[in-house]
């Protein structure tokens, strides 16, 4: 990277240290502002944000990322190699978009892995900045995490082993380069990593052509095409939603069953989902894997890094009508994400059977040794975690392997903030004090905590000792300093 970013990162560093010592330095912050103007600085799209492209929707079609093959194999790993660059790409028609991205592609390439089955993926770093790949939501060793400080140099790769030992589910990678997250993220750096085994594929869910994962993020374009990307300490807002890396598409479907695996990708927006036509979707995994059955639901709420796994059937939409994907937290530009044509009258053979696993086991609080409480605010300017920005030399938990642990998150700021824990996946207990709705159930990374609520997690750290982070997904929120290291003890 430039001497000049680098000084800046360093610069940063310091800032926050002296901030950790209670030096009396305030940094204005527009905290609720939407899509203000923030405190940017580096890796910005290098404009005012003033002037923004139009997109007419549902004129592009849903772009579905290669599935990458790997380039060799033997009897226990499957290796892969990945080149991150820039590329010049057409997001809105007509114009061009300098992206970062996984093989010069964003979303990047699709891993898909079998359960049991390693992956090692070698990451090149062909971009002028360094960075560092998380695999969000692996249960995978502390070396191979993308630790925020664990750097990449341009020019430079790093081997990371996946040893995909957890249950089948969605995952994803992106970038996690300390204080760089937000904007690597924002230029193209995420991609999608789904595990698969025999028991999900007995089930005979909808698959083939009709599983379909798609991220769902939010960007803000410049006249000529740019990114117009602000980094608002708030959290960046974006005007138009692009799917797959394309504005408002469209998907020619069949009146049958469609699974689709949903991501948001955005760095902070939320998303309530529904269908234009009133009908209910059934959801049938979350973060973690499978639910225990399936679960009819009117709306779906998405966080930033959520995961929802769900069935449409389209067998209810007459063949040549088409049903749109809305955002009901969304308005103007922001309330319709993409539509689904149904084209073709085709027979449905695929199931979604009553029971859809049986493998996870409720925690109980008899089991925990011991119930943490941490609390996310806002200090001089800074989003903190106890009170304390981000800082990569400083342990903050240090968890004991084989033992179940409460969490109890607690916001005492005016944001929500959707709080990510790697390593294991977490149960949630109860939100403020009540049970959890449909949009905490399952075995989930992710769990948003609202301005004055308390959510309590239960999680087992099996498996892996080392270093990890906790943060608010928020992505300026987490470049920001709402982040905290944990040490898995033997
Ligand atoms: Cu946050």
């Amino acid at each position: 990277m430039s001497k000049e970013n680098k000084d800046s990162i360093e610069k940063r560093r310091k800032f926050l240290k002296s901030m950790a010592a209670g030096s009396a330095m305030a940094i204005p912050v527009s905290a609720g502002a939407m899509g203000g103007m923030g405190g940017g600085g580096f890796g910005g799209g290098g404009s005012t944000g003033g002037g923004t492209a139009s997109v007419t929707p549902f004129q592009v079609p849903l772009p579905i990322p290669p599935v990458l093959q790997p380039v060799s194999q033997d009897a226990t790993t499957d290796y892969y190699e990945i080149t991150q660059m820039e590329a010049d790409v057409e997001i809105i028609p007509g114009t061009t978009t300098r992206i970062w991205g996984y093989n010069g592609i964003t979303p990047g390439p699709t891993i898909v892995a079998q359960r049991g089955r390693e992956v090692k993926v070698r990451q090149y770093n062909a971009l002028p900045e360094h960075i560092t790949t998380h695999l969000h939501g692996g249960h995978i060793e502390a070396a191979s995490d993308g630790h925020p400080v664990d750097f990449v140099e341009p020019n430079n790769f790093k081997d990371y082993t996946y040893s995909n030992i957890q249950r089948a589910t969605t995952l994803w990678y992106h970038d996690h380069a300390e204080y760089l997250t937000a904007p690597h993220v924002y230029k193209g750096l995420a991609g999608f990593y789904i595990i698969t085994d025999d028991a999900e594929k007995s089930l005979n869910l909808p698959s083939g052509d009709k599983e379909v994962a798609f991220v769902i993020q939010d960007r803000s374009f410049n006249a000529d095409g740019s990114f117009a990307y602000t980094g608002n300490r708030s959290g960046e807002l974006g005007d138009t939603l692009i799917v797959n890396g394309a504005p408002q598409p469209y998907l020619e479907v069949s009146n049958t069953k469609y699974r689709f695996r949903i991501l948001n990708g955005s760095n902070r927006r939320e998303y309530i989902l529904a269908l234009s036509n009133g009908q209910q979707m059934t959801q049938i995994g979350t973060d973690g894997g499978l639910l225990p059955s399936p679960v009819n639901v009117d709306t779906i709420f998405m966080s930033p890094a959520y995961r929802s796994d769900i069935i449409i059937d389209f067998s209810q939409v007459p063949v040549g009508q088409s049903v749109v994907l809305q955002n009901l937290d969304g308005s103007g530009s922001t309330a319709e994400i993409m539509r689904f044509d149904v084209v073709r009258s085709e027979t449905d053979t695929s199931d979604v059977p009553a029971v859809l696993s049986t493998d996870v086991v409720p925690l109980q609080e008899s089991d925990a040794v011991v119930t943490r409480r941490f609390t996310f605010s806002m200090s001089r300017g800074n989003w903190v975690i106890n009170g304390q920005p981000y800082d990569s030399q400083r342990i903050d938990v240090n968890p004991k392997l084989g033992t179940t642990e409460i969490w109890e998150l607690t916001n005492r700021s005016m944001m929500n903030h959707p709080v990510h824990i790697h390593d294991i996946m977490w149960q949630v207990l109860d939100v403020n004090g009540q049970p959890p709705g449909e949009e905490y159930m399952g075995e989930r990374d992710v769990f948003v905590v609202r301005p004055m609520s308390t959510v309590r997690v239960i999680g087992r750290f099996d498996d892996y000792t080392g270093l990890y982070v906790f943060h608010c997904h928020n992505l300026e929120h987490e470049d920001f300093a709402m982040m905290a290291n944990f040490e898995v003890q033997p």
